[in-house]
């Protein structure tokens, strides 16, 4: 085994604490921008590249898969958050082939991932062969054989995983999937898996589409908004105009989290002149400060609380809706009856008249829309957490109308359609019959592996070789070591990558790194331009035509490397013309509208304004789903069992990051800055433990009697409610078990770990 340093070094950077803020964005969001623009492209590139982001004919931003307005901002259509994520893709550093001369995978496993990221832009196909310790470059023709042959010595297909990053897109994931299941597997774990799977399955299992219900234009006819585990302040940040727009109207937002994030208490909007000078909108009208994963003690006790009003002075539920469209409400309400009132507020640590005032508001209303992201998703109730939303919307007839409806807030900016166009590790007849009528292949029938259960197969031997389109999978996953263990016993791994991170650096006997072309890099084919389709968090299709220079002559466009791979494996066995449909994209998505629904003329409608895909739910149809109506389901209350010491965990983002690519050390809007191996906790429970600011702790979690320790994290005392805590991710991964996951999703428990603090000194 090669002498890796899986986790990376705990050392400590010089943390600066200050108050948190409570308004985000505004003139410091300009100059920080601008900032990291200046710093990683220089002037001409970051005007140049500016001026395209988000634009009609211009590059979808590679950040979060918030969508576009209609009419875009002469000031920019971007936020502070997008341009970090640009800086990121386009900067003038690069790791070439004298970079891996010079540095060995050991050395560069005892970097930050910081330190990794920063290294740059990866310029050529290189190799790690088996005992090296310094990747090399190769030839893509050898890069491809290398595959093929590691893929042909399997003993069966589903030796092999196929991971996919939501930045992939539509033509690229389904190249992927379509080499992946001719090849034989439906081994396609994907970053959803860790995301916002709990919200594909409770949606479908309740309303029949795992997607959301609402358009960007529905927020500018709610009457409330509530926003539930999940801060857009830093990792949706133009949602917070549509929340202004919506203000503006009158619409009230309620915010329901543990924390008392600073752009849901005010927003100044730097695509306005005001938004920089004045003092901004203040967001939030009722903060909820719940308990980590106490959402669905919330949730009942609210639908608890409306059924009496509503049986005391009618018209808070939509009987109507209820009778025709629905199933299940009588057992939900009956459910309802085994809890007290006060039961349920001590669980949520809310006090009765916060609860009350947003009784008042969802009594009043009919237009609601909910928004969720990871807060919810990341536990092992989250498809409950999920399903209880729904309760509430269902008992409202708020699903199907305008203005109302469910809106889980997607996070990588094609995570959505990289599932819509095939990646899925599970199987539907009615798909599997439509690529044998388009491609005369019988695809797998059997389910494939998420990401806990790739790992586990990985780390067990039972998988040997492993395939990323985009991301970095150690970093990602939770149980680092263990994760990091399962690559390394992998006789193969290969990264289709932009940027050097940390999964090269933990590579299995063989490690291939295969550079490949950024959203905003110009795509090229016989010196002409391309394009590539992408889909958004509200189910729009919409072109994406990169126009900077690439940053090296040697890199591939996605699509041409997935189908470069299968040309290699299947030589001329194949009837599928792997070649033609990695280089002409207009073949592809003509093969895309042929397997799936909803792309009918596809290049041509993506070109002009993007199209929406069909979705059920925004007339209110259930007809499609069994028994013909929407489903109404009980969720259990969930059960920690924490001992008398043990502390619930939130691993989180800070604002200067994007997922595992860290931008910089500072969270501005929480306040500490220059420091990642931060734990919060709140400041009373601090004193009675007799920590203090800066003390130094490592955090131990214990599941099954086996004891996970992460080191070197310094206090921060906080205003988050008593007995949780907050850290960040990924730092914090090493104590998440690679076998603690939701119930139905097999999302791991992010957000809900249970851990005990070591006082260090
Ligand atoms: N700049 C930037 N943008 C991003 C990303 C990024 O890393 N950086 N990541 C992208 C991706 S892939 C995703 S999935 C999204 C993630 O977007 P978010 O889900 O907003 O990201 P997290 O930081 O995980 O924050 C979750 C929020 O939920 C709260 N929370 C945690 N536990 C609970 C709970 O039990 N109940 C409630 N009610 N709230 C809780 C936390 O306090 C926090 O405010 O963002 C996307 N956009
Ligand atoms: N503890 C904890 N763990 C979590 C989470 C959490 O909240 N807490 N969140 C989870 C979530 S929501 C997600 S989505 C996952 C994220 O998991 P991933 O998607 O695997 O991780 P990223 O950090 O987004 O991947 C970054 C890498 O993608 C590559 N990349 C960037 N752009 C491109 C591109 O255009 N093409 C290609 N081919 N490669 C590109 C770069 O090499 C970069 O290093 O992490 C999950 N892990
Ligand atoms: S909100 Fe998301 S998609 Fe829009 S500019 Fe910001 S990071 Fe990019
Ligand atoms: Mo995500």
């Amino acid at each position: 085994m090669r002498d890796i340093n899986i986790v990376g070094p705990t050392d400590f950077t010089d943390i600066k604490i200050e108050e948190p803020q409570d308004y985000a964005a505004g003139l410091p969001a300009v100059k920080i921008a601008l900032g990291h623009a200046m710093k990683e492209m220089g002037i001409a590139k970051s005007i140049a590249t500016l001026s395209k982001l988000n634009q009609k004919g211009g590059f979808d931003c590679p950040g979060c898969a918030w969508p576009d307005p209609t009419h875009r901002s002469s000031l920019g259509e971007f936020c502070e958050n997008g341009v970090k994520a640009i800086a990121e893709e386009a900067t003038n550093k690069r790791v070439t082939p004298e970079f891996f001369k010079k540095y060995s995978i050991t050395e560069m496993s005892n970097w930050t991932d910081f330190q990794i990221g920063k290294s740059g832009r990866i310029t050529a196909p290189m190799i790690l062969r088996p005992g090296s310790h310094h990747y090399e470059p190769i030839e893509w023709s050898e890069a491809f054989q290398v595959i093929a042959d590691e893929l042909k010595q399997l003993d069966d297909p589903n030796q092999g995983v196929f991971y996919t990053s939501g930045r992939s897109s539509n033509e690229a994931a389904f190249l992927y999937g379509l080499f992946i299941r001719a090849f034989g597997t439906n081994n396609m774990p994907d970053c959803s898996n860790m995301c916002h799977e709990s919200s594909g399955a409770g949606l479908f299992e309740t309303i029949g589409i795992g997607k959301g219900s609402v358009t960007l234009d529905d927020f500018q006819d709610a009457e409330v908004v509530m926003v539930i585990g999940q801060n857009p302040g830093t990792n949706h940040p133009r949602m917070l105009s549509a929340l202004e727009k919506l203000k503006a109207k009158g619409g009230k937002v309620i915010t329901v989290n543990p924390l008392e994030e600073a752009a849901l208490v005010r927003f100044k909007n730097p695509q306005e002149p005001k938004g920089i000078i004045a003092n901004g909108t203040a967001i939030t009208d009722l903060f909820l400060q719940v308990r980590i994963n106490q959402d669905v003690a919330l949730l009942k006790l609210l639908l608890k609380k409306l059924a009496d009003l509503d049986v005391e002075r009618g018209g808070v539920f939509d009987h109507k809706f209820i009778e025709e469209k629905t199933q299940g409400f009588e057992e939900v309400l009956a459910e309802l009856d085994q809890y007290s009132e006060n039961e349920l507020l001590e669980l949520t640590g809310l006090s009765a008249e916060k609860v009350d005032e947003c009784v008042e508001l969802l009594a009043n209303n009919k237009r609601i829309i909910i928004c969720w992201a990871m807060g919810l998703t990341q536990h092992k109730n989250g498809v409950d957490n999920i399903k209880a939303c729904v309760n509430l919307l269902l008992a409202k007839g708020s699903i199907g109308i305008k203005g109302g409806g469910t809106c889980p807030v997607r996070g990588h900016s094609n995570v959505q359609g990289d599932r819509t166009v095939g990646i899925t590790h599970h199987v539907s007849k009615k798909l599997n019959e439509s690529f044998e009528r388009v491609f005369d292949f019988q695809p797998p029938a059997e389910e494939g592996l998420d990401v806990v259960h790739s790992i586990k197969a990985m780390h067990e031997g039972d998988a040997k070789v492993f395939v990323a389109l985009g991301g970095n999978f150690l970093s990602a996953a939770s149980d680092t070591i263990y994760t990091g263990e399962a690559l390394m016993n992998c006789n193969l791994t290969v990264s289709i990558s932009t940027k050097l991170n940390r999964t090269h650096l933990v590579p299995g006997k063989t490690s291939l790194i295969l550079p490949t072309l950024g959203r905003s890099e110009a795509d090229k084919t016989n010196g002409k331009e391309r394009f590539v389709t992408v889909e958004n968090s509200m189910g729009r299709v919409h072109q994406s035509q990169g126009r900077l220079q690439p940053a090296s002559d040697n890199l591939m466009s996605e699509p041409e490397i997935v189908a470069n791979m299968a040309e290699a494996y299947f030589g001329d066995e194949s009837k599928i013309q792997w070649l033609e449909l990695g280089i002409n994209y207009d073949l592809t998505r003509e093969k895309i509208s042929q397997v799936f629904n909803g792309f009918d003329n596809y290049s041509e409608r993506a070109k002009k304004a993007g199209f929406d895909l069909p979705n059920h739910t925004r007339t209110g149809d259930f007809s499609k789903l069994p028994g013909g109506k929407a489903k109404f389901s009980v969720t259990p209350l969930p059960a920690h069992d924490l001992d008398k010491d043990e502390f619930l965990l939130m691993t989180i983002r800070t604002h200067d990051q994007f997922n595992t690519t860290i931008y910089g050390l500072d969270d501005r809007y929480r306040g500490i800055f220059n420091e990642r191996r931060v734990v919060m906790i709140n400041a009373d429970e601090a004193k009675e433990l007799e920590l203090k600011k800066s003390d130094v702790v490592n955090l131990t979690s214990t599941y099954d009697r086996q004891v996970r320790r992460a080191e070197n994290f310094l206090v921060i005392p906080y205003n988050i409610p008593k007995g949780n805590l907050a850290c960040y991710f990924p730092e914090a991964n090493v104590l998440i078990p690679h076998d603690q996951f939701a119930d139905k999703s097999n999302t791991p428990i992010s957000k809900s770990v249970k851990v005990r603090i070591e006082k260090v000194s």
